[in-house]
């Protein structure tokens, strides 16, 4: 996948100018030929991270963006904090995201407020959830309510119509999570596709990648398929290569390696009181300044800033 910056200026963005991440996104997911994957991001430095590890799209993930605000994935956070992170996250990587638009925050008004904002800020795409307002994460508890299928497919519909080709619609099924089984996620599937989505989104709770695959297998592919394997994390990806996996998104990862670091920094630096032992463990000041381009300031200041 191939990105051109939109701008040469660091962290200056062409506001609103996303078509074209939209449509490498939308080249990704929908194209069958090989698996592309999603880095997740929780703020700018996280995106800015995986850009740097080379990954060319990132998903902003509810779960990690509620945990970095200090919130629960249950719909705590707002959707405006929502499209505030992501703002930052697109601005500063200009890498094309999928945003984790839980179920859309509501009703069909609420979910086409919450895609047509996410595309004036610059996302990508957003996946949509059928659960019901306040969500769940759904590794939590195991009493999660499916919306009905009408309802959800009308959330689909209006964000479709609203957002039109400007925003890659993922359609994700939770019915496999909330123990309803293979038929009604298959049923599901088709009604969202006939509800206009792009590509869906299975997820599953299972340690192994059999539920998954199955339902790859009974859905031919009649819309790409997106999956996240967090939970079946050992499955090697030449399984979703055979499956004709479309897309797989890594969830999480960065937020949970961000806490264990900082919490093993932490309790070291409160048992030795002293930051000698962890300084060859951290990232130098040098990485933070060039990961966030200072030298782009200072040639710009070259440039642009006579002082008398
Ligand atoms: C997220 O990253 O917020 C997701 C994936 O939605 S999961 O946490 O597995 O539900
Ligand atoms: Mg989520």
């Amino acid at each position: 996948m191939q990105h051109q910056p939109k701008s040469a200026v660091a962290n200056v963005p062409e506001r609103c100018a996303s078509p074209s991440l939209s449509q490498i996104l939308r080249d990704e997911i929908c194209s069958t030929s090989d698996v592309s994957f999603l880095m997740e991001a929780h703020d700018a430095l996280s995106g800015a991270i995986a850009k740097r590890a080379g990954f060319k799209g990132l998903w902003a993930s509810g779960l990690s963006i509620a945990s970095s605000l200090g919130y629960r994935d249950a719909n705590e956070a707002s959707w405006t904090q929502l499209v505030d992170v992501v703002e930052r996250i697109v601005d500063s990587t200009e890498l094309p995201v999928l945003v984790d638009g839980d179920g859309g925050f509501g009703n069909f008004n609420n979910a086409r407020l919450l895609a047509r904002k996410l595309h004036q800020r610059g996302a990508a795409g957003i996946a949509l959830e059928d659960s019901c307002f306040p969500k769940m994460n759904s590794f939590v508890g195991d009493r999660h309510s499916l919306a009905d299928i009408d309802e959800f497919s009308g959330r689909l519909r209006a964000v479709k119509d609203t957002v039109a080709h400007d925003l890659v619609l993922v359609a994700r099924i939770e019915a496999l999570i909330a123990g309803y089984g293979m038929e009604e996620a298959i049923l599901r599937a088709s009604a969202y596709a006939a509800a206009g989505a792009d590509a869906i989104l299975i997820h599953s709770r299972k340690s192994t990648a059999e539920e998954i695959l199955s339902f790859a297998s009974a859905w031919h592919n009649c819309l790409p398929v997106v999956i996240v394997p967090t939970k079946y994390y050992r499955t090697p990806v030449s399984a979703y290569r055979d499956a004709g996996i479309s897309t797989v998104i890594w969830a999480n990862h960065s937020m949970r390696a961000a806490i264990a670091a900082m919490r093993h920094v932490c309790d070291r630096i409160a048992s030795e009181e002293g930051v000698a032992g962890v300084e060859p463990n951290i990232a130098t000041l040098d990485e933070v300044f060039e990961l966030l381009r200072y030298d782009e300031l200072a040639h710009a200041e070259a440039r642009y800033l006579h002082l008398p």
